[in-house]
C-alpha cells in the first residue's frame, strides 16, 4: 500500500505532512468499525450519525476545516463545495461509481478522488441475478399472494412465470458488473448477449459463449435486460422511450447501476401499458423512492432500497479501500483507486 507519491505539476493542493498534527477527515455514514479505528489512528475522524445523509448544507459545515471527505453516493460534491471548503485535499467515495462527484471540478483543483471497484462486484451481481429471479418468477408477487389468503389450492395455471433456462439475457454494459451476472447467467443454462461502447470479445475466461451485439438488437433480442453502465452525461436515460418499446412484450427490465440511466417516466408508461412483462429495479432517479410513487404500484415491479452492495463482506472490503484512498491521499501518496489520475501528472 506505500505507493511513493507522485506529484503533478502543482502537485495535489495542500497534502499534509508529518509533525503537524493529524488531518481532520469528514466522514459523511457511518463505517464498519475496523475501518474506522484504521482511520482514527491517523486522522481526526468526524463520522456523520445522523439518520440520513447529510444536507447539502451540513456537508459543508462540517467539511470546513477538514483536509479529506469520505463520501457516500449520496453526497453531492461538486466545485461549489471545495470553494466552501478549501483545505480539502482527497475525496474517498465509498462507491465504484461516482457521478455525485464532479470529478472535472475536483482536478481542476488537483483534488485526487477514490473509488471502490472490485470489491462489491459478486455482492452486486448477486442482487442483479436476485432481481431476475424475483422478477422472472414473480417471487414477491407470490410471497404477497400468500400473505393475502390469494393462495387457495395448487393451481396449474397460478403464478407462472418466466423460464430463465433457454431465454436470453441481454447486458447492457460489459464492465466487471455486467461480466459477473453473465456468469451466472450462463450457469442458469440462459444464451447471454452483450452491448458494450468499448469491450471486445470474447469478453473473459468462461465468457465465450457471450454475444456482443447491436445497441438496438439487445434490446429486440433479450427477455432480461440488466443495465450495468456508469451514469455519465452520455448515459442519461439512455433506456428510454424507444428503448423499452423495441424490447418484447414479455421482457424485464433490470438495473442495479444508476436510477438515472433508465428514464423512470418511461418505464413506469411501459409497465403501465404492459408494453414490457415486469422490472426490477435496485436504484431509481430519486432515492429514496417516494411512496407514492407510481412505479411502486404495479405487481411486476420489484423496488429495492439501493442494496446491490449490501453484504457485511462487501461493506467492510469497501470501507478498507475507501480509508486506504482517503489515507493515501492525505500522506500526498497515489490513491490505490483513483478515478482522476491525471491529478497526479502522469496517466495510470
Ligand atoms: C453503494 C453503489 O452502496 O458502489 C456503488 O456505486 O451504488 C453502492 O455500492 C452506494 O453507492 C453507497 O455509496
Amino acid at each position: 500500500m506505500a505507493t511513493p507519491a507522485v506529484p503533478g505539476p502543482a502537485g495535489p493542493r495542500g497534502a499534509v505532512g508529518p509533525g503537524e498534527g493529524l488531518p481532520a477527515v469528514f466522514v459523511t455514514r457511518p463505517i464498519p468499525d475496523a475501518a474506522r479505528a484504521r482511520l482514527e489512528r491517523s486522522a481526526q475522524v468526524d463520522v456523520f450519525d445522523g439518520a440520513d445523509a447529510p444536507t447539502p448544507a451540513e456537508l459543508v459545515s462540517r467539511c470546513r476545516g477538514v483536509v479529506g471527505l469520505l463520501a457516500s453516493s449520496a453526497d453531492r460534491v461538486d466545485g461549489a463545495l471545495l470553494d466552501a471548503c478549501p483545505r480539502i485535499t482527497v475525496v474517498s467515495n465509498l462507491a465504484v461509481g461516482y457521478d455525485n462527484v464532479d470529478v472535472p471540478a475536483m482536478t481542476r483543483r488537483n483534488v485526487p478522488v477514490g473509488n471502490t471497484p472490485g470489491v462489491l462486484t459478486d455482492a452486486t451481481a448477486d442482487l442483479a441475478f436476485a432481481l431476475v429471479l424475483a422478477t422472472a418468477r414473480r417471487v414477491v408477487e407470490a410471497r404477497d399472494a400468500v400473505l393475502a389468503g390469494r393462495w387457495k389450492s395448487w393451481d396449474p395455471g397460478f403464478m407462472l412465470g418466466m423460464e430463465l433456462s433457454g431465454s436470453t439475457l441481454g447486458i447492457l454494459g460489459a464492465g466487471r458488473i455486467g461480466r459477473a451476472v453473465a456468469r451466472r447467467a450462463l450457469g442458469f443454462g440462459m444464451r447471454v448477449v452483450a452491448w458494450s461502447r468499448s469491450a471486445r470479445a470474447p469478453l473473459g475466461p468462461g465468457l465465450e459463449a457471450v454475444e456482443l451485439v447491436e445497441f438496438d438488437g439487445l434490446f429486440e433480442t433479450s427477455d432480461v435486460v440488466s443495465v450495468h453502465v456508469a451514469l455519465a452525461p452520455s448515459t442519461v436515460h439512455l433506456v428510454g422511450v424507444r428503448e423499452l418499446a423495441l424490447m418484447k412484450r414479455s421482457a424485464i427490465l433490470v438495473n442495479t447501476a444508476r436510477g438515472a440511466v433508465v428514464d423512470q417516466a418511461a418505464l413506469v408508461e411501459a409497465l403501465r401499458t404492459g408494453s414490457i412483462g415486469g422490472a426490477g429495479l435496485d436504484v431509481t432517479e430519486v432515492e429514496p423512492i417516494p411512496l407514492g410513487d407510481p412505479l411502486l404500484s404495479f405487481a411486476n415491479c420489484v423496488v429495492l432500497p439501493h442494496i446491490g452492495s449490501a453484504t457485511t463482506v462487501t461493506r467492510v472490503a469497501m470501507a478498507e479501500l475507501a480509508v486506504d484512498n482517503l489515507l493515501a491521499g492525505l500522506r500526498g501518496e497515489v490513491l490505490p483507486a483513483c478515478v482522476n489520475p491525471e491529478v497526479y501528472g502522469t496517466a495510470r
